[in-house]
């Protein structure tokens, strides 16, 4: 590489979604020259991707916000207990505007090679956009969920119909109604798109492989008395909730399930499954997520409730998931999802028993009949949380590419770091809590360590630190020892990469909670980076 003819900056963050844009915040505090890379034309990450009908967080408003700045919370008021994504774009606009954060965003600009250089201790960056960038420091923060998985299926090529995925939805918008449409995917994407795109469509076709457990949202607007009570007490949320286990606030049982009487079981569901919250169900019971017979009790209960919602039993049954505990799969939230079902115009094919043969000119083609469609819709998630990681060519010390390293699966210290790749760190990465967590919580978590990990190298006149691969090999023991305790790796889950076909199977977050992790984190920082080689002298001459 030809290093005159590059663009030197002291870090490159690749996303602008939220963990891109308070990474930027952070460095340019610390006073360096940093530069962010997106590939869509504006802020927002997964919220300016996922724009399908229903796209909503999961997360309360309250909490699926930033915390690192008390005035902008105290300035902005979400409307709905479960914001929607137009509106979560809104506050990420709002927050880049707040702190001028895109005049050091290169948006349209795709990463599609890094290059460790160890006699400067800098990467070397290449675009689609043929920027040829210098850097010190480079900063993974893609998202855990936003290369989208689009199942290659036979025929796709010659169907005269639209074509879209819930992933990348058209900003325009899609009128469907009148239209013949079908979905493929029933995770968290198609049952929040489900029941709109039914209300509208002549006709709705799900298309299912797996039954997801949703619970009901609850979803209500929220009030000014409501708002500015919780802004008067923001501040000890917030503090209360970076040590949590999940990221949200919940009270956890200790109680077995088995230590209570039916009623009470039932009183305690039924109570959870009317908070309209994700954990509340789960953390009913002490041992739901560990005793396959416990979780067992869980998952009828969830059952019964949708034979009560579905008039035809056929269905329910269909919709009703049998073959992984529950919360094994991303559990869901919904608003009317099973109800749907009720419709006239909607209909269910059990992928399982009635599979799809090919796609034709005019629709799908399964084992036992011929559905015609005008529109497909791909609600068939995403490549998690390695997809984006690796989609780049990321070369390493000794010429080893990031792919090859994880080639068995990804393997990193804390999530954050790999042995091999020098000063590349990677915000929410795989071994880390991430997605089993409110993502905000642990977004600014692990973009504050390794800000302050940064700001101390520039400190200290460092120019490189690397993860040991004993410090590494450690970690993902003790990853896979926390999942093995519980039933988690026993669903085949994306968690564990089961949705992609050829991908290692490898339980990838981490288990023990945000608390547990930021003060593992913590103590690793304190310690002097225990578990990284630092070296280098400030003033390395680039070049
Ligand atoms: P998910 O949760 O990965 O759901 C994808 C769905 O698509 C799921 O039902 C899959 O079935 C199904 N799928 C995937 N590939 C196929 C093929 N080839 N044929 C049929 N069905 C298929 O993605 P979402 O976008 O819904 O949600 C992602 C996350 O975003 C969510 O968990 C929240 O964190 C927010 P499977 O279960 O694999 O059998």
């Amino acid at each position: 590489m030809d290093d005159q003819t590059a663009e030197h900056f002291d870090a490159v963050v690749v996303g602008a979604g939220f963990s891109g844009l308070y990474m930027l915040h952070r460095l340019r505090a610390l006073g360096l020259r940093t530069l962010v890379l997106e590939a869509a034309d504006d802020v927002g990450g997964t919220w300016w991707w996922n724009r399908y009908p229903g796209a909503r967080c999961d997360i309360e408003s309250f909490d699926y916000s930033y915390s690192f700045d008390p005035e902008l919370e105290q300035d902005w008021s979400w409307s709905e207990r479960y914001a929607t994504q137009p509106e979560i774009l809104a506050y990420v606009d709002h927050v880049a505007d707040r702190f001028d954060l895109r005049r050091d965003i290169s948006f349209r600009t795709r990463l599609t090679t890094a290059t460790w250089r160890s006699e400067v201790d800098r990467w070397s960056l290449t675009t689609d956009t043929a920027r040829s960038i210098d850097t010190r420091f480079l900063i993974m923060a893609v998202g855990c969920l936003s290369r989208a998985n689009r199942p290659e299926l036979d025929g796709l090529d010659e169907f005269r119909g639209r074509i879209l995925h819930t992933g990348e939805w058209p900003h325009e918008g899609v009128d469907v109604s009148g239209l013949r449409v079908g979905v493929i995917g029933t995770g968290s994407s198609g049952i929040q798109s489900i029941p709109l795109l039914a209300e509208q469509a002549a006709s709705l076709t799900v298309f299912q492989r797996t039954p997801a457990f949703t619970l009901p949202a609850m979803n209500a607007p929220l009030d000014t008395a409501t708002i500015e009570a919780f802004k008067a007490r923001y501040r000890e949320h917030r503090e209360a909730v970076k040590h949590s286990h999940g990221g949200v606030l919940t009270s956890p049982s200790e109680e077995s399930v088995f230590a209570v009487e039916e009623a009470e079981r039932e009183r305690r569901f039924e109570a959870a499954w009317r908070s309209g919250t994700l954990f509340g169900l789960l953390s009913s019971f002490s041992d739901l997520m560990i005793d396959p017979a416990a979780n067992e009790i869980a998952a009828q209960f969830v059952r019964d409730r949708i034979a009560e919602i579905v008039h035809d039993p056929a269905t329910a049954e269909a919709l009703s998931p049998r073959t992984f505990p529950i919360g094994t799969k991303r559990l869901c939230l919904d608003t009317g999802y099973y109800a749907t079902f009720n419709r006239p115009n909607v209909s269910l094919v059990d992928l399982r028993r009635d599979p799809i043969e090919r796609v034709t000119t005019t629709g799908i083609r399964t084992s036992a009949r011929e559905i015609e469609l005008d529109l497909l819709v791909f609600a068939t998630g995403f490549d998690a949380m390695t997809g984006a990681l690796l989609a780049p060519t990321i070369t390493g010390r000794d010429g080893r590419t990031l792919r090859d390293a994880w080639a068995a699966g990804p393997r990193t210290y804390l999530g954050i770091a790999t042995a091999g790749f020098p000063n590349l760190f990677t915000i929410t990465g795989p071994g880390s809590p991430s997605v089993l967590t409110n993502m905000l919580v642990s977004i600014e978590q692990h973009v504050d360590w390794t800000a302050d990990c940064i700001g101390e190298l520039e400190r200290t006149g460092a120019t490189r630190i690397e993860a040991t691969v004993e410090a590494q090999d450690g970690w993902v023991d003790h990853v896979n020892e926390v999942a093995g305790f519980t039933l988690y790796p026993t669903g085949n889950s994306w968690y564990l990469g089961a949705n992609i076909e050829g991908k290692p199977r490898v339980f990838m977050p981490y288990i023990a909670g945000v608390e547990i992790f930021r003060a593992i984190c913590d103590e690793v920082a304190a310690g002097g980076y225990r578990g990284f080689d630092i070296s280098g002298t400030a003033g390395v001459e680039v070049g």
